[in-house]
């Protein structure tokens, strides 16, 4: 049954932070004694390779996420399984490949809930083994049992408490994307009975404004491409919405309020194993970061966008510590997919990179089927049982921590679950340093590529080279197959593919053999 918990606003995050539920002695004792970490999966949105100053970046600051890494280990060769956040989250939550169905594309706010209550969750799995669940931020995978059929002003008839989650507080889809406001445990937070909400996706409602008819209302941020249906705070959104009223979302405030329900989960559950989904709004448009951020980093609110992340971490661990909890909590932190820099909001965010690449040294940004796309930051903590200042080359794809968490928790997986999941706990851990023989990777044009140590093969599409929508990005599409020696320093710029036909060939037989199975459970 779904926990139910207090409201908490924004304002009061500052006394939540300072007034344990528990007293501290009590929660290091139990945690040190237990058998079973707690675990967060902390997953940024649209954070690059080259996005976090431990990864590389020298023009914004990111000491919290820094000492994570410093604690534990950094991977160089790590994963997303898709270029867009629907379906990367949805791969990493049920191990199975998004690609594998035909609905797992970026959701509207309204779309139906698409993990379906009967298939076999991240959170089913440490729920099976007692531990407490949660999810925390941004959801992007559906509510409700119909797409558009939601009543936004009652319990939803389907939510994350059907996925194995016992608490959970999120927002629907993207904050560009309708209804701006909080769920809490299936209910809109904050509920304001005196502004019914109505969403729709297909038209706007008589009388309300909208970016079209009074851009002038759009005065927090301007879009760029689209974000011109609900305006929302100032700022023009994905979709039309009515009423929401106290309920609705102040976009300076998001991550205040998603981090101060985090610190208050860990402090309500600090006695008993947990596992938490803290699934962060930053760095994604619109990027709007709370005034203490502002002016944090040379490079406008994207940087800025990237400290506020580094805080809301920074307060996570700082929870953990002063309850005694950091020895046996098991962190991991990554991001859905790779970076984007004008994704539809005048946020000058090209402007002001000055030299900063947030995909490192990749090509191709989210979207791409190049690197870009899916090469993400993933730094792993435990200090009872992972040696700090690690670094590892290991491949690894977050379509593995299903099964390899289920290993580590001694669960055995329901047969038909997470097909597509292997287990990596050694490599996870820091003791394996190679990882998967390949990783298989997914654009938002449904090209798939095949990443081996040495090698990218990106398979023959039609598409345009460019993405024809709004953002200035490369697509990696191209009519023959591609292939990159990813051991030479300019990656993806040689296509070899005509020099190792064998190579390709078998990196083509791989992506080949992978869809054969289609469905298939892998028991
Ligand atoms: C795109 C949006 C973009 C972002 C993306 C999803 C427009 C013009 N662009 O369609 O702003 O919301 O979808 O991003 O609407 S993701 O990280 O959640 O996948
Ligand atoms: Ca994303």
């Amino acid at each position: 049954m779904a926990k139910t918990s207090r409201i908490i606003h924004p304002r009061m995050m500052a006394a939540i932070i300072a007034t344990p539920a528990v007293s501290s002695a009590v929660c290091a004792q139990k945690s040190q004694t237990s058998p079973s970490p707690n675990v967060i999966v902390i997953v940024a949105d649209d954070l690059g390779y080259g996005d976090l100053q431990c990864y590389g970046a020298q023009r914004v600051s990111t000491p919290h996420v820094d000492n994570l890494a410093q604690s534990g280990i950094r991977f160089t060769n790590a994963h997303a399984v898709a270029a867009t956040s629907t379906p990367s989250r949805y791969s990493l939550l049920t191990g199975q490949y998004a690609w594998r169905r035909t609905d797992t594309d970026v959701a509207a706010g309204n779309a139906g809930m698409i993990i379906r209550p009967g298939q076999f969750t991240m959170a089913d799995m440490f729920k099976s083994k007692g531990y407490v669940t949660s999810a925390i931020g941004k959801w992007h995978l559906g509510l409700g049992d119909q797409t558009a059929e939601q009543d936004w002003n009652a319990p939803l008839a389907q939510s994350l408490g059907d996925l194995g989650f016992d608490y959970h507080y999120i927002m629907a889809a993207t904050s560009d994307r309708v209804p701006c406001v909080f769920i809490e445990n299936g209910k809109v937070a904050n509920y304001d009975p005196s502004a019914p909400i109505e969403v729709s996706y297909k038209k706007p409602f008589p009388g309300e404004p909208t970016g079209q008819t009074n851009p002038e209302l759009m005065y927090n941020l301007k879009p760029s491409h689209g974000h011109n249906m609900a305006i929302v705070n100032g700022i023009g959104r994905i979709g039309y919405m009515k009423g929401g009223g106290k309920a609705l979302w102040k976009d300076e405030n998001i991550a205040d309020s998603i981090t101060a329900h985090a610190v208050h989960f860990i402090r309500e559950n600090c006695n008993k194993p947990f596992f938490m989904y803290f699934a962060t709004n930053d760095v994604h448009v619109p990027r709007f970061p709370h005034q203490r951020f502002r002016g944090k980093s040379p490079m406008g609110l994207r940087g800025d966008a990237i400290v506020q992340f580094d805080w809301s971490v920074g307060k996570i661990m700082q929870v953990l510590d002063e309850l005694g909890l950091r020895e046996n909590t098991l962190i991991i932190l990554t991001s859905d997919n790779g970076p984007v820099i004008d994704d539809g909001y005048q946020d000058q965010a090209e402007e002001k990179l000055g030299g900063h690449r947030p995909s490192g040294p990749f090509r191709g940004y989210k979207y791409s089927a190049f690197e870009g796309g899916t090469a993400v930051p993933f730094i792993v903590s435990w200090p009872a049982k992972v040696k700090a200042k690690q670094e590892s080359q290991a491949l690894v794809s977050q379509i593995d921590l299903m099964t390899t968490l289920a290993n580590l928790l001694q669960v055995r997986l329901p047969k038909g679950s997470a097909p597509d999941s292997q287990n990596g706990l050694s490599a996870l851990l820091g003791t394996d340093k190679t990882g998967r023989p390949y990783v298989i990777e997914q654009s938002s044009a449904h090209v798939l590529s095949v990443r081996t140590a040495k090698w990218k093969y990106i398979e023959p599409s039609n598409g345009k080279p460019m993405i024809t929508w709004g953002p200035k990005i490369e697509t990696g599409n191209c009519p023959n197959a591609q292939l990159f020696d990813m051991s030479k320093e300019l990656y993806e710029r040689e296509n070899v593919a005509a020099n190792h036909p064998d190579v390709t060939d078998k990196l083509a037989r791989i992506l080949q053999t992978e869809r054969e199975k289609g469905f298939m459970p892998k028991h």
